[in-house]
């Protein structure tokens, strides 16, 4: 069940928390503890604090500002000359210096990659084009086509795709830098040298960034210890830094940071099937958790999938009861079962019966599909095979008739249950609709229950709009839960429609009609725990 749903949400969950991570505004909390402290300590620990950070402060700024300036010379000039003009400039003129060939592998590669990127930005750019016309229909609540999400996921791929190029492309480059043939000594050392530059920046970089990692790493043991030790604990015990002060790294975004970090989950959930009204709520509800919100670093992904969950779960939770209790309120308890052609609703009739024989319900069936061919049939060898009374009258027959003559039947006879069959029809065929609401005007149904393909996402969901607004719809069945990899009916329907879903379709026995569980569902998803 939506396995490919749950892979994109974790994806997505995972993508961006990073994205916030990364691009959130930094701010460093700091709670003074109080703590009595020798002054000598602390005269210590501020010493080698201010020391140490000071001196990276330095650095960092002087090779930044070192950097820039080298970048400035080297973009000026050649900015005013053309793309391929700049590239053969500077292949020509390293040509001179290495006859050996190094180079010109070197150059070739260079300007390969370069030409690479131009394609990188290309298909970025017309990935943003359609990411544009997307989201301008979200704007305007309507929900883009299968066909657009189709294009756009294409799009994706294509960059990504050109992407792995490049990145192989720089990968197998490495090779004559990792072993350069032999060349004249002074170009050799030029080149060599440059190489080294290159490599010990990366390594001041990599150990820079591991010193960072262990400072926070020292922060996130000491913040967790004082939330779990005990408030009254000996603050001797305390480490290093946790002696003078708590330092809590969090990160915040604002709402024009949200709506771009947020697109990667919207189009998740587009591709989905999710419909637009469903996936404004989702994104309503962790604006308000995680706009201009400090969360602290590393509680990111747990604070949106917390988010995600308690906001699934509410959007699954729409008005839902009890059938079973609700039908032996009443006798006989009619219901009367509306969809498409071919949606499931003759099955998912037999499913009913056997469940309501198994709460030892007396069931009768009514073949108001005097419609379609092989109908009552179908309909027939279920009865049969369920041992349960059809009614039944021929093909062309009044369905309101057939309906009427079940109820009347089920009054005379003291059964339970009567379960009304009706033939598909789409909700824009006016004359097949007009006949429905002859059968809801004289069958009187306690329950009018909308049977939709879980498969056919937000088809499924405008299908049930419409049949609600025809003849009213009391609650839903979705079928074919088993082969829906995406989900998006199960978890649009209810919030657009403001119906339940009271059973999924699992399967093509009895024994599958599952009575709908919204924390199944949201396990499904890869969402558990607490909400
Ligand atoms: N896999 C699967 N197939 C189902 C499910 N429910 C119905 N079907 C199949 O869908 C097809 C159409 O079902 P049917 O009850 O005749 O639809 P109706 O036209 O709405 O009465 C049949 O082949 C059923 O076996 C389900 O939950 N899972
Ligand atoms: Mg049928």
């Amino acid at each position: 069940m939506f396995k490919f749903l749950k892979e994109k949400l974790k994806n997505s969950v995972s993508s961006i928390s990073k994205k916030i991570d990364d691009e959130g505004k930094e701010d460093i909390i700091e709670e003074e503890v109080p703590v009595e402290e020798s002054s000598e300590v602390k005269e210590e620990e501020k010493k080698v604090d201010v020391s140490e950070s000071e001196e990276v402060k330095e650095e960092s700024s002087s090779e930044t500002k070192e950097k820039d300036s080298n970048e400035e010379n080297v973009e000026e000039e050649p900015k005013k000359k053309g793309f391929f003009a700049k590239l053969k400039e500077k292949f020509v003129q390293k040509e001179e210096i290495d006859e050996e060939g190094f180079e010109e592998v070197h150059l070739k590669s260079e300007i390969e990659g370069a030409i690479k990127e131009k394609e990188v930005e290309k298909e970025e750019e017309k990935l943003s084009k359609k990411d544009g016309e997307i989201k301008e229909k979200v704007e305007k609540k309507e929900t883009p086509s299968i066909q657009e999400l189709n294009e756009r996921k294409e799009q994706e791929e294509k960059v990504v795709e050109k992407k792995e190029d490049k990145v192989e492309e720089k990968e197998e480059v490495k090779v004559p830098v990792e072993e350069p043939p032999k060349v004249e000594g002074e170009v050799k050392e030029g080149v060599v040298s440059e190489e080294e530059k290159v490599d010990t920046e990366k390594e001041e970089i990599i150990q820079e960034k591991k010193s960072e990692e262990i400072v926070e790493d020292k922060e996130e043991v000491e913040e967790t210890k004082t939330v779990e030790d005990d408030a009254e604990e000996e603050p001797k015990k305390k480490g290093f830094f946790g002696r003078i002060k708590e330092k809590i790294v969090t990160k915040k975004i604002n709402e024009s940071q949200f709506e771009e970090i947020f697109w990667n989950l919207e189009t998740a959930l587009l591709e989905n099937n999710i419909a637009v009204e469903v996936i404004d709520k989702i994104k309503d509800d962790l604006k308000v958790e995680i706009v201009d919100t400090a969360i602290k670093r590393g509680k990111i992904e747990e604070t949106i999938e917390q988010t995600l969950r308690k906001s699934i779960k509410e959007i699954l939770e729409i008005g839902t009861f009890d059938i079973v209790e609700k039908i032996k309120g009443k006798k006989p308890f009619v219901i009367c079962f509306l969809g498409i052609n071919g949606s499931g609703k003759t099955t998912s009739i037999a499913k009913f019966t056997d469940l309501l024989k198994n709460e030892g319900l007396k069931v009768v069936l009514a073949a108001a599909d005097t419609f379609r061919a092989a109908s009552i049939e179908q309909l027939q060898a279920h009865a049969e095979k369920l041992d349960v009374k059809l009614i039944k009258q021929d093909y062309g027959a009044d369905p309101a008739a057939v309906a009427f003559d079940a109820i009347d039947h089920a009054k005379s006879k003291d059964m339970d249950v009567v379960l009304i069959d009706t033939a598909g029809r789409m909700h824009s065929n006016i004359n097949l609709i007009d006949e429905l609401k002859k059968v809801v005007r004289v069958a009187k149904p306690d329950l009018k229950i909308f049977v939709g393909e879980s498969i056919t996402g937000n088809d499924c969901v405008e299908q049930a709009k419409k049949f609600d607004e025809a003849v009213g719809v009391d609650g839903v069945i979705l079928t074919k839960s088993d082969i829906d990899e995406k989900g998006g009916a199960m978890i649009s329907v209810s919030y657009v429609t403001k119906k339940p879903i009271l059973y999924l379709g699992t399967g093509q026995e009895y024994k599958d009609l599952k009575k709908f569980d919204s924390s199944v569902i949201v396990e499904g998803l890869g969402l558990e725990g607490e909400v």
